[in-house]
């Protein structure tokens, strides 16, 4: 299996983070992507490749022009406002209830209204590492859509939270999205599967109403986990798109046995869909040490995970998500991987 990958996501290295009303060390690190990049080299799973550069338009089937414009300047706009040494640009204000949208305002009003969280800092390197990110999803699906049998995007930053005309929950440019978008601009049909531990609401939110991109997302509650708002078991999909959304959610504590009764429900509804290619958000914070969730997957269950993954027989697109334990995140990506292929 082919893997692209680029050193620009290095530019996008997050110091802290506001969580649980404290400033914590981040956990969305450069090393994230080093450890994996390195486990498929020892591994031999397949070539590692640079990406082929893009122009917009790809992003733009996806993006709001405006939220994509924003991005690129976010960052030189703030330091303008409150000089060079303030390393990151974080919303402190947002246009909820009754307030009036600020997108066309000043540099605060954008952040607070292109942002959904406040977990997503837009540093000097982040528009560059978001849109090499884009690049790598592209050049995964273009492989795939030239014959591929499957490819693997180790994108980062990830994207799966980002909708199309606004970013949060460390997701910039949502790299599945563009993708997929791009696989059905081919005329392929496409399946979206997330097994990120949180649930994909940029992805469900980009195809909602579209009958021709089927999305499915197990992951933890939103009862209880983030992204809070949406993920809910009742979003079905809307208008024309109805019935092409699925949510699983699952409980705190979501073990192997009780997590593929789910995954068996989702590759059964994604079989039903009659895709032509099939992407997975490739999260692997349902890791029973992942430091920010609390499924309980253990190394050993991301090599049945990988296999489960190829019942489906499809051409398939992986793009790399959350997945926070450093210390086990390259063995368990590349199990998937592996499990995949061996399957
Ligand atoms: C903290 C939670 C952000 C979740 C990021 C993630 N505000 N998404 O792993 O898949
Ligand atoms: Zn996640």
């Amino acid at each position: 299996m082919k893997t692209f990958y680029s050193p620009i996501h290095l530019e996008h290295d997050p110091q802290v983070q506001f969580e649980g009303g404290q400033l914590q060390p981040a956990v969305e690190l450069p090393v994230r992507a080093e450890r994996v990049k390195a486990e498929i080299g020892v591994r031999r799973i397949g070539p590692i490749l640079p990406p082929t550069a893009f122009d917009d338009a790809p992003i733009l089937r996806v993006h709001d022009a405006g939220l994509v414009e924003f991005l690129g300047e976010a960052f030189d706009e703030w330091i303008k406002r409150y000089g060079k040494n303030s390393p990151a640009a974080i919303p402190s204000a947002w246009p909820a209830h009754g307030l009036r949208d600020g997108r066309h305002g000043d540099i605060e009003a954008r952040l607070g209204s292109y942002a959904f969280s406040s977990d997503t800092p837009i540093l000097r390197g982040t528009w560059a590492a978001s849109r090499e990110a884009a690049n790598v999803a592209l050049s995964a699906a273009e492989a795939v859509r030239a014959g591929e049998k499957a490819a693997f995007a180790l994108t980062r930053p990830p994207g799966h939270h980002a909708a199309g005309d606004v970013f949060g929950g460390f997701c910039y440019l949502n790299n599945i999205a563009i993708a997929a978008q791009y696989l059905a601009d081919a005329g392929l049909r496409p399946a979206v599967l997330d097994v990120d531990y949180h649930h994909g609401n940029g992805t469900q939110s980009i195809f909602y109403s579209r009958p021709d991109v089927f999305f499915c997302s197990v992951h933890a509650d939103p009862a209880f986990a983030y992204p809070h708002f949406l993920g809910f078991a009742d979003e079905h999909g809307d208008g024309a798109g109805e019935g092409a959304n699925l949510n699983l959610p699952l409980p705190a504590g979501t073990d192997w046995t009780r997590y593929d009764e789910a995954l068996g429900h989702a590759l059964a509804a994604v079989k039903a869909f009659g895709p032509d290619v099939v992407l997975v958000s490739l999260g692997l914070d349902t890791y029973i040490e992942d430091p920010i969730a609390s499924f309980r997957l253990k190394a050993a269950d991301y090599l049945r995970l990988g296999a489960r993954l190829a019942e489906l027989h499809k051409p398939t697109v992986f793009t790399f998500e959350g997945g926070y334990c450093v210390e086990a995140l390259g063995e368990i990506a590349v199990n998937v991987l592996e499990g995949f292929q061996g399957a």
